[in-house]
């Protein structure tokens, strides 16, 4: 097939789900390919075709989804079934939602998979390649048709001992094309070559707008030996120049955490920079735990701030944290000379004025380096989604509208107390006031090298951020808008 015109791809992070079934796959003796399409330049079927032609045609697609990408899964699904591949979808959004895509309407998906696949998929592999139908061999976690009914088998078992499985296979990615983490990064380097690690699964916290079922309830720690020997070989093999560590709350046993910090400087693994892209919980920390990430070459840490005011961490979101303890944590952190990011969520039930005005005011109080505003998702599988299914109603429609920058008021309550309007322009005033209306940050920001080279990105979010297009308003209050073609209309705009 003719080789289509390269893309140039957006930078996106390392995903271990398909690092480690790789890994499993590969170990268990499979040839395997990974496409991330965040990153990839040609489409899916150019690396079909040519395993065709080369007389080593794939025979089974695994595809891997959360809710905002489900439909970019089902698209794939349906060019893989195109060339006769078996096709099976696993991730966060089948394990919430397994049956769905086994609905007639997406007649190309297999099969699907529930919860962690590290064994699963490797029995699935070998039954298909002994000529068996895997829903003949009771594999946990996988979901099929039986007929005219869908078959939902419970979910896969956690895996215990972390030890183990095999490190994500990173050798399989193209790295070069991962030089920046993620967004949220802010471009540590806009050349790196930027792995992930993860050392701990699943997490204890009940947050409302957490996807329970995906994270489980339990937390499971890697030994330190073991995340030091994936380190090393990110480091000292693969050349490493950025690692995010993407547990949900490696910071969990404080012990733990420390030891493995003593350990990157006893093994002379501090010398290259990783952060915390997916925060950590600012009640296990404490400043030596700080001090220590420092001294072990961290760079950047994240917290979950979400909220700041105490009932609605308390009631709504459910948190588990105080804003003492956020106010320590970003201290603390800042003290050992970290840089830090704040993550804040705006408009979830019986969210108002005044509870939106003190999130903006801690986060202006706070003074992260890097602040990220998000808007409340009710994603399936939440305590907040049984929230407003019971007592409101869901605008997103789509799973596409659950996605990060989708800024749109997804929701309503119908006890009158929650104005969607008011929450995107708050959300939208919260940006204004952390990142424009401060001479000292407008400063700070432009006088870094890295916000010229990124210029033409941060004005397109920029515009995101700040304008939003007349879609993104709730239903009620949809106004025409004028396109902003300047950097001159930009600014007015967001002024
Ligand atoms: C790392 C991470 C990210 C990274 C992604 C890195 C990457 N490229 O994958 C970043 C920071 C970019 C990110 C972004 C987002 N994330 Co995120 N992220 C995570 C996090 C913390 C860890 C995921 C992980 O690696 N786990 C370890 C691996 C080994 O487990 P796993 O991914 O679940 O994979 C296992 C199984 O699911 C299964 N499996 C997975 N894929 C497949 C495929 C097949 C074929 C099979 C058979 C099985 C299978 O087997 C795997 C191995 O056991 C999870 C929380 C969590 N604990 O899952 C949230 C999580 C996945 N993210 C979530 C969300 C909401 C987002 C965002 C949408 C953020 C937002 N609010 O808008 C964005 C959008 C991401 C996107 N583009 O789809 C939600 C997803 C909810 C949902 N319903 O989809 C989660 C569950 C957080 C939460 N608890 O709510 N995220
Ligand atoms: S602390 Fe993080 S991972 Fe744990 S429940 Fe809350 S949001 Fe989810």
């Amino acid at each position: 097939m003719p080789v289509p015109k390269p893309k140039s791809g957006p930078s996106a992070s390392i995903s271990p789900c398909l690092g480690y079934l790789a890994a499993v796959l590969r170990e268990a003796g499979h040839d395997v390919l990974i496409y991330d399409a965040a990153i990839e330049d040609l489409p899916v079927e150019y690396y079909i075709e040519q395993a065709e032609a080369a007389g080593k045609p794939f025979r089974v697609i695994g595809i891997t989804a959360a809710t905002p990408l489900i439909g970019d899964a089902w698209a794939m699904a349906a060019t893989a079934k195109k060339y006769g591949l078996v096709t099976i979808l696993g991730g966060p959004h089948l394990t919430i939602m397994p049956a769905e895509s086994l609905g007639p309407e997406h007649p190309y998906v297999d099969y699907t998979f529930k919860g962690e696949a590290e064994e699963g998929i490797v029995a699935f592999v070998e039954a298909l390649e002994r000529g068996r139908k895997p829903e003949d061999c009771d594999i946990p976690g996988l979901n099929f048709r039986h007929g005219d009914e869908i078959v939902v088998s419970p979910i896969s078992p956690m895996i215990e001992d972390l030890d183990k499985l095999p490190f994500p296979a990173h050798d399989l990615f193209k790295i070069d094309k991962y030089t920046n983490l993620q967004p949220l990064t802010d471009g540590l380097d806009p050349h790196a070559r930027s792995f992930t690690i993860i050392t701990s699964r699943g997490c204890p916290y009940k947050c409302t707008f957490c996807s329970k079922p995906v994270t489980g309830d339990t937390w499971r720690g890697r030994s330190v030996e073991n995340v030091i020997k994936e380190w090393r070989w990110l480091v000292q093999d693969l050349g490493a120049t950025e690692i995010g560590v993407t547990d949900d709350i490696w910071n969990l046993k404080l012990p733990r955490a420390k030891e493995l910090c003593r350990r990157l400087i006893e093994e002379g693994l501090n010398t290259v920079p990783w952060v915390t892209v997916h925060g950590m919980k600012v009640n296990h920390t404490d400043p030596e735990l700080f001090h220590l990430m420092k001294a072990a070459g961290a760079k950047r840490v994240g917290f979950g701030v979400e909220n700041g005011d105490p009932w609605m961490l308390r009631n709504i979101i459910r948190k588990s944290q105080t804003l003492d303890q956020v106010r320590d944590a970003f201290r603390w952190a800042k003290a050992a000379g970290l840089q830090t990011m704040g993550f804040f969520i705006f408009g979830m039930p019986k969210e108002t004025e005044e509870t939106m005005e003190k999130t903006i005011r801690l986060a202006l109080e706070l003074d992260p380096d890097l602040a990220n505003f998000m808007l409340a998702a009710p994603f399936p599988g939440t305590k907040m989604w049984d929230m407003i299914r019971e007592g409101g109603e869901i605008f997103a429609h789509e799973w596409p509208d659950y996605a990060i920058h989708e800024q749109k008021a997804r929701f309503t309550m119908h006890d009158g107390s929650y104005d969607p309007d008011l929450v995107v322009r708050k959300w939208r005033e919260a940006y204004r006031r952390f990142y424009l209306y401060r001479p000292k940050r407008v400063w700070e920001k432009m006088s870094k090298k890295s916000f010229w080279l990124d210029l033409p990105h941060t004005l397109a979010n920029a515009r995101r951020f700040f304008i939003g297009n007349s879609k993104q308003l709730a239903p009620s209050r949809v106004r025409p808008e004028e396109p902003v073609t300047s950097v001159k209309g930009l600014i007015q705009r967001m002024l």
